[in-house]
């Protein structure tokens, strides 16, 4: 029946029954329900977690020392040099701040000092265009592109085991609670089909890829000489040697009365206002670049990091000094989805809202199933200086 709905939606009374019909307790053995609840960032901590991790916030953090290396002779084409250093790694809790949204991000504390040695990195999320280059030269075939296997789903008959991702649909509903009120596993949805199997990069050359798992990010970074950032690596660049701000441009959500970021004004998740100049994803290098030089390090499109994901990772590093190139724990842990294994993600997204998440906040983390995707999740790659 649930194929039936699926291949059927797409008017809007259509999209509100499939809606309400993921968000079911019985949705387990729902192949969308599943993949949706794996890809999406946003969910799983609550407020009761404060009281285990809450340590003030800004007090914590002390001033940034970079390393004292030497300015490489060379710098890979569209890369920046990260200088790497000593900092303080975390975010405050945002909760009751102006613009600071409705969650507590407990999984960012306590903040703590961490080192990472210089590096590359992209100066922009990779691009349709980039992808596009890459599947040419090897034929790659992204997780979105495959019918998921009976092995990942034992529990989802085989007549819905159907290629697909998840892509934000516009919706009246207003339960913020509830994300799966605004995701919808799109059969066809895959980089090239953003929206599903109507839509194209036709036009999109410039635009950050999307529907990206983490399998997907690590092939193209091999491909290019590369690797994904560690999480570690992801926040000291996108901080720019300052010292806990609030965001990857300073401590105001706007300069100048400007937006800095592809976010979402209008109402969430009902209107996509698109103030800032864009609705949906927006070309890279359409705001201004943080103190490095580095593009959208905030909103656009969320970006896989190395690491497992583990919502208490940093109170493991708590009896560290100075945590050294830290690569994250040995494994996933999210008591959202116990089993699911997570990957970091940072950055936000287009999506992102005081409304609702404020992960375009510089300190803050998202995670997801590293198999898994949406219509704003994609990467950039990083390269360690020559030995
Ligand atoms: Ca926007």
């Amino acid at each position: 029946m649930r194929l039936a709905i699926i291949t059927a939606v797409l008017t809007m009374a259509g999209i509100a029954s499939l809606l309400y019909r993921v968000a079911e307790p019985s949705a387990a053995v729902d192949l969308q329900a599943k993949k949706i609840g794996q890809a999406i960032s946003c969910i799983g901590l609550t407020l009761t977690d404060s009281a285990l991790y809450m340590n003030g916030g800004g007090k914590d953090f002390s001033i940034t020392v970079p390393a004292s290396g030497v300015y490489p002779s060379s710098i890979p084409d569209g890369m920046i040099w990260i200088p790497g250093g000593e900092y303080s790694m975390g975010g405050v809790n945002p909760h009751g701040m102006e613009q600071g949204g409705k969650e507590t991000m407990n999984d960012a504390r306590p903040v703590h000092r961490v080192f990472v040695s210089p590096f590359f990195m992209d100066a922009t999320e990779v691009t349709n265009k980039e992808f596009a280059a890459f599947v040419k030269a090897t034929g790659y075939v992204t997780v979105a592109e495959q019918k998921p296997t009976k092995e990942e789903f034992p529990d989802v008959p085989d007549n819905k085991l159907i290629a697909g991702s998840a892509v934000f649909t516009a919706t009246t509903l207003r339960d913020l609670s509830n994300p799966y009120g605004w995701w919808t596993y799109v059969n066809g949805a895959d980089w090239q089909h953003p929206e599903g199997p109507q839509s194209s990069i036709s036009d999109k050359d410039d635009y950050p890829v999307v529907h990206i798992s983490w399998q997907d990010a690590a092939a193209f970074a091999k491909w290019a000489g590369k690797r994904l950032p560690t999480e570690a690596e992801w926040e000291f660049a996108a901080r720019g040697n300052k010292a806990g701000e609030l965001y990857s441009w300073g401590n105001t959500l706007h300069i100048n009365n400007k937006w800095m970021a592809n976010t979402y004004q209008g109402t969430f998740p009902k209107h996509d206002a698109g103030e800032d100049g864009y609705a949906g994803t927006a070309p890279v290098k359409k705001f201004a670049p943080n103190a490095f030089g580095l593009y959208d390090m905030a909103g656009n499109v969320w970006e896989w990091c190395s690491d497992w994901y583990s919502h208490d990772y940093y109170h493991s590093l708590r009896s560290t000094n100075i945590a050294r190139n830290p690569t994250g724990p040995n494994e996933s842990d999210d008591p959202a989805e116990p089993g699911s294994k997570k990957k970091v993600q940072r950055g936000g997204s287009f999506l992102c809202t005081d409304q609702y998440c404020t992960r375009y906040m510089v300190g803050t983390r998202g995670k997801g199933e590293w198999r898994s995707a949406t219509n704003h999740l994609g990467f950039r790659c990083v390269k360690d200086l020559p030995k």
